[in-house]
């Protein structure tokens, strides 16, 4: 497989997430390949890192001044082998292909680990929307709409939220495909309630995140209960983490943006938890406002060019990386382990460098890949899917319900797939294993296309 992975790299070599989210597939899936000799036929590893289509477009729109900008728009429709591709879309001026493509390949395997049937996919544009009014975000997305709307559909592709896309991007994306179409169709999931969504969608990554990791502490007949969390990020995955992990028991003491973090030794109770909320969704402020408002808080300074993050540097039980990829380098993973920290769980994707993996699993920690610990926000997802398509709502606890049952499954695949492949308590393995014999035996059924 070096061999595959060596021409991928000749081919794109700028694209280095897309490298390294392959090459850790690559490494835990060799006993498959070992044992099963017919997965590795077909061409099954050079399909399966190939995209089936990528868009890549033109998305020019007018600011508040009358200036006008243009952004590039992109959907990577990585896998439809067990389903329409589904997988979020991301604003920020970070995105290319490479991200797009690592988010993309992910997401097959996430959503086969889901037991829904949904293939992968993902999107978005370099677009920031930081600092931009809600009309110049509402005339952006009805831009990238204008183009996009012509390439998904309620059973070809359904794109939903990440990074700088929340409910009210989805607002306006929604709309502009409806006028465009004419049509009122399940084509995005994230809906407000009002208009199609699901309960606890919003909550879902969050929450199932911790319920993966309570799964993970009860092997070891522990839980949450008096545990110590740090906690990165304070958009929507970070902020339903810290309200799950307050319902379970646990303390959160740690929320962050792009500009630095905050730690709070006296916990993240619900009041602070709802401030960060209106603090990040309704007035879109920074973390740093948290410290002046409640004293007792610390507020430390970070940027990109740090060697280590701060924040991943304090006493702790339980790390919950919430932010983005690459947050947690080698330095960081080590810090966590010389700080006490027992279980890492990723509410973001890939947000461990492949060495920060190497250490956790050296050290025997719980380590959750977001494959699976992040699959709750897609797996609603796809519950808001079926409820459109049945033309019915089902209630908060039916969809938490069932969210929970989500993610206990994937806990249960991850620890049997490990044992099967004599990677016993490898969650990183069982995860790539499980998703992997799913998608390919979809795959070897039908046929090369
Ligand atoms: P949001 O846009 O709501 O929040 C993102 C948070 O991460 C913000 O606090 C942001 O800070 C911070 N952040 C983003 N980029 C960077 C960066 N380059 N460096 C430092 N901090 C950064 O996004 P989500 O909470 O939805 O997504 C967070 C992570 O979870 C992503 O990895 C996403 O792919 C993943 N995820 C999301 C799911 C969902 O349902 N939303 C589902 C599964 C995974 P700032 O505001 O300063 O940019
Ligand atoms: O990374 C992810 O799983 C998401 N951003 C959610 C995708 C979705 O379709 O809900």
């Amino acid at each position: 497989m070096s061999d595959i992975l060596e021409k991928i790299k000749q081919k794109d070599p700028e694209q280095t997430e897309f490298h390294q989210a392959i090459q850790e597939v690559f490494e835990t899936i060799k006993p498959v390949l070992d044992r099963n000799p017919e997965y590795g036929q077909a061409s099954i590893m050079e399909r399966i890192t190939e995209p089936e289509r990528t868009i890549i477009f033109r998305v020019p729109w007018m600011d508040d001044s009358g200036v006008v900008h243009v952004n590039r728009g992109f959907r990577v429709e990585m896998n439809s082998a067990i389903g329409p591709y589904k997988g979020g879309l991301r604003f920020h001026p970070s995105v290319n292909l490479s991200i797009l493509k690592f988010l993309g390949f992910e997401q097959v395997f996430k959503n086969a680990l889901t037991t829904l049937p949904i293939g992968g996919g993902k999107g978005g544009s370099d677009f920031d929307p930081k600092g931009k009014s809600d009309t110049e975000v509402m005339r952006f997305c009805q831009s990238f709409m204008s183009e996009l709307y012509r390439h998904i559909g309620p059973n070809t592709d359904i794109p939903a939220g990440d990074i700088g896309v929340g409910a009210r991007e989805i607002g306006y994306l929604f709309g502009m495909y409806k006028k465009l179409s004419n049509e009122f169709a399940g084509v995005l999931t994230g809906k407000s309630l009002s208009w199609g969504g699901s309960l606890i969608r919003p909550e879902a990554t969050g929450y199932g995140c911790v319920y993966f990791a309570a799964e993970m502490l009860a092997t070891q007949n522990d839980s949450l209960e008096g545990k110590k969390c740090l906690v990165s990020g304070s958009g929507n995955v970070a902020q339903y983490t810290i309200e799950k992990i307050l319902h379970l028991g646990g303390k959160a003491v740690t929320v962050s943006d792009s500009s630095g973090y905050i730690y709070d030794e006296t916990g993240i109770d619900a009041d602070k938890l709802a401030f960060v909320m209106q603090l990040k969704n309704d007035r879109r402020g920074r973390i740093k406002e948290y410290a002046d408002k409640y004293p007792e808080a610390v507020y430390t300074a970070t940027d990109e060019a740090m060697t280590y993050n701060p924040l991943w540097n304090h006493r702790a039980d339980c790390a919950f990386p919430s932010a983005t990829q690459n947050e947690i380098n080698e330095t960081d993973a080590a810090n966590l382990i010389e700080n006490g920290v027992r279980l890492v769980a990723e509410g973001a994707n890939m947000p461990s460098t492949s060495e920060a993996v190497t250490l956790f699993l050296d050290n025997n920690l719980l380590f959750a890949p977001g494959k699976a610990a992040n699959a709750g926000g897609v797996a609603v997802s796809g519950l808001e899917m079926s409820q459109n398509s049945m033309r019915i709502n089902w209630p908060r606890d039916e969809v938490d319900n069932r969210l929970k049952g989500i993610m206990k499954s994937i806990h249960t695949s991850c620890i049997n797939a490990s044992e099967q492949y004599g990677k016993p308590g490898n969650y990183v393995a069982g995860a790539n294993i499980a998703g992997f014999v799913k998608v390919v035996d979809a795959m070897l059924d039908q046929g090369i296309v």
